[in-house]
């Protein structure tokens, strides 16, 4: 028979199953059982909503700049140092108890205007060791990573290494990269020096052609002494798009770890563009997308965080193009734009499972 109490302590357990999602475990403590860190990018302007605040410190570990940290937003004017947003971050990162990841010192996108011509006529690479080392200086002891030079390859360019002819390419010769990870180990020590790509987790023929090319490159730079530490795979999947092929993706990892090499997801997201408008299909969809790569992942005892990029729907930009696709909202993420979570936020809890 129900009493008073009962139906009290009944009214009870409805509110805390209302809590729930916030009181059960994070991404972040179900990471961390597996001596794993998750986390995901950022802007410093999100930091302002509440309720994603309160999102993130239950997610997240570790905490990436999404685009306050490339050299357009730090250095905009030669010699000039804007620190403010990414300043925003690691301080909250810091009072959350999170680690932060760097991104990216030497990348060939995502530069001030002034900086491609500075490069052509550069006298010497302090055009790029100056600013590692006043960017990592400036954050040394906050930033558990870094990425050190982003996209360095694109098969496009025909060259026989695969390597992008970048405005460092060609100022400097493939020899920019070895000079900015030692640039990097000499700035700050501790930090794990990673170089973050895009084009590994695919399985169509030009993956199979960017992974010996990646392959290649490390190698070489191990062989030199050269201290990069780890190796980012973006994880730009495509939901929708020729599939991850695990088999592959599995021998391209051993093959990374046997170099001594870690492994971290540094960008994962699912472009979803292509997917069915009916909600529960395309989250199924994403979540898929996100295991198939995840699982591989996950399996290789060297990978030691995964990123997302972005933890929620909710700031996705909704860009002019998307016009042509009525009715398409991006669900790309971890957490729907009412921070629930979704299929994909299962998929991650699960692979961090595996191990
Ligand atoms: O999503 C990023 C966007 O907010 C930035 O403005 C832009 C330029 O900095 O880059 C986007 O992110 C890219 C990342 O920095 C490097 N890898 C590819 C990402 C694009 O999806």
């Amino acid at each position: 028979m129900l009493n008073r109490r009962m139906l009290l302590g009944a009214g009870m357990a409805a509110l805390s199953g209302l809590r729930a999602e916030g009181a059960a475990p994070g991404l972040r403590a179900i990471a961390a059982a597996r001596g794993v860190l998750f986390g995901t990018a950022a802007g410093s302007y999100q930091l302002r909503d509440g309720d994603f605040q309160t999102a993130l410190t239950r997610e997240a570990a570790i905490l990436v700049p999404e685009y306050e940290q490339v050299r357009e937003a730090i250095e905009p004017d030669p010699g000039r140092f804007d620190f403010a947003g990414a300043d925003l971050l690691t301080s909250f990162a810091g009072r959350s108890g999170m680690a932060m990841h760097g991104h990216t010192l030497v990348w060939y996108a995502a530069n001030p205007k002034w900086l491609d011509e500075k490069v052509a006529h550069a006298p010497d690479d302090e055009i790029f060791t100056y600013y590692i080392t006043k960017v990592m200086q400036h954050y040394a002891g906050a930033y558990r990573s870094w990425d050190v030079v982003n996209e360095a390859i694109w098969l496009q360019d025909g060259r026989a290494d695969g390597l992008r002819t970048s405005q460092w390419l060609k100022r400097f010769g493939p020899g920019y990269i070895d000079t900015a990870f030692h640039a990097a180990k000499q700035a700050d020590h501790k930090a794990l020096l990673v170089y973050s790509d895009w084009g590994c987790e695919g399985g169509e023929a030009w993956n199979d052609v960017f992974r010996a090319k990646t392959l290649q490159l490390l190698e070489g730079l191990k062989a030199r002494g050269v201290p990069v530490e780890a190796l980012g795979l973006q994880g730009h999947l495509n939901g929708f798009g020729p599939p991850v092929d695990q088999a592959k993706l599995r021998a391209f990892l051993d093959r990374v770890k046997a170099l001594g090499l870690k492994i971290l997801v540094t960008e994962l997201d699912v472009d979803d563009t292509k997917a069915p408008r009916e909600i529960a299909a395309r989250d199924q969809a994403v979540a898929d997308a996100t295991a198939r790569f995840l699982d591989v992942v996950m399996d290789n005892p060297a990978t030691v965080a995964v990123l997302t990029w972005g933890l929620t729907d909710r700031y996705l930009p909704k860009p002019a193009w998307l016009k042509g696709l009525p009715g398409y909202v991006p669900r790309k993420l971890p957490l729907d734009t009412d921070l629930k979570r979704k299929p994909m936020w299962n998929a991650i809890a699960r692979a961090f499972g595996r191990r």
